[in-house]
C-alpha cells in the first residue's frame, strides 16, 4: 500500500513538471514583441496607404507592418525586441515623411525627427 501511494505521488510531481515548466521557459527565452503606433496626417485614401506600406518595405520594414489606416491616420508596426532600436521610430517616420505625410508618436512634437 505505502509503494503504491510512493508511486502516485511520484507520478504527480512528474506530471506537473512537465508541462507547465516547459511552457514558462519558453516565455521567458522569447519575450514580446513591441507595438508601435504612429500618427499620419495627410492620408486621404487607399492609394495613400499603399504607397506608404512601399516606402516602409522600401525602408526594409515590410515585415512590420501590422496596418496602415487613412481612416485612422495611423500606422501601426511590430519588432522582435531586437529589431527595435534608438533610431527605430525616426527611420519609420522619414519612410513616411519621404511621401510628404506628417508622421510622429506623441502629438506633442509632430516632427520629432527633422532631416
Ligand atoms: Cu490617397
Amino acid at each position: 500500500m505505502n509503494s503504491v501511494i510512493r508511486l502516485l505521488t511520484m507520478l504527480s510531481v512528474i506530471a506537473c513538471l512537465g508541462p507547465c515548466c516547459g511552457k514558462e521557459v519558453r516565455a521567458a527565452d522569447n519575450p514580446k514583441e513591441i507595438t508601435r503606433t504612429y500618427q499620419v496626417e495627410g492620408m486621404t485614401c487607399g492609394g495613400c496607404e499603399a504607397g506608404i506600406k512601399l516606402s516602409l518595405k522600401g525602408a526594409g520594414f515590410g515585415k512590420n507592418v501590422l496596418s496602415v489606416s487613412h481612416e485612422n491616420g495611423r500606422v501601426m508596426m511590430q519588432f522582435a525586441p531586437e529589431e527595435f532600436g534608438k533610431d527605430t521610430d525616426c527611420k519609420i517616420i522619414k519612410a513616411i515623411q519621404s511621401r510628404g505625410y506628417i508622421a510622429y508618436v506623441d502629438a506633442s512634437n509632430k516632427n520629432p525627427c527633422p532631416k
